[in-house]
């Protein structure tokens, strides 16, 4: 009986942890690639600088994430290969030089894949004055 109880226990346990480990990897975004953020132009060798900086560069516009090439283009097929991302359109908020503009542009480019990142883009962009030109 004691064996038995203690069996229950621990696949109890064992379950618990699984659910556990599941609900932490789904909680836990990719994140924004370094040198999307670092304040520099990463675009060097073989090429020269492009001059864009961090979300200045086309590339951490329209890919940001760290399993991305930063501010080198990541081709359609590497893109969005994981669980789950941080929000595309917080990026272009928070490091953007013109983050309406920003914003407005990538809305009118379709560069959000995210339901979540279109809903906050466009509150963004509602509470900033909305976009130019945008819309029908
Ligand atoms: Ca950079
Ligand atoms: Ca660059
Ligand atoms: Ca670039």
């Amino acid at each position: 009986m004691v064996s038995r109880k203690t069996y229950a226990l621990s696949s109890g346990a064992l379950l618990l942890f699984l659910i556990l480990g599941n609900a932490l990897t789904g909680i836990t975004p990719i994140g924004i690639h370094e040198d999307c953020k670092d304040g520099i132009d990463n675009s060097f060798a073989p090429l020269p600088g492009d001059g864009d900086i961090d979300a200045e560069d086309d590339q951490c516009v329209q890919y940001p994430f760290e399993d991305g090439n930063g501010e080198f283009d990541t081709p359609s097929e590497q893109r969005y290969t994981g669980d789950s991302y941080a929000s595309l359109a917080s990026y272009h908020i928070e490091y953007a030089a013109d983050p309406l503009d920003t914003v407005c542009t990538a809305l009118a480019f379709t560069t959000y894949v995210q339901p979540s990142d279109i809903d906050e883009a466009q509150a963004y962009a509602d509470e900033n004055g909305g976009c130019v030109g945008g819309g029908p």
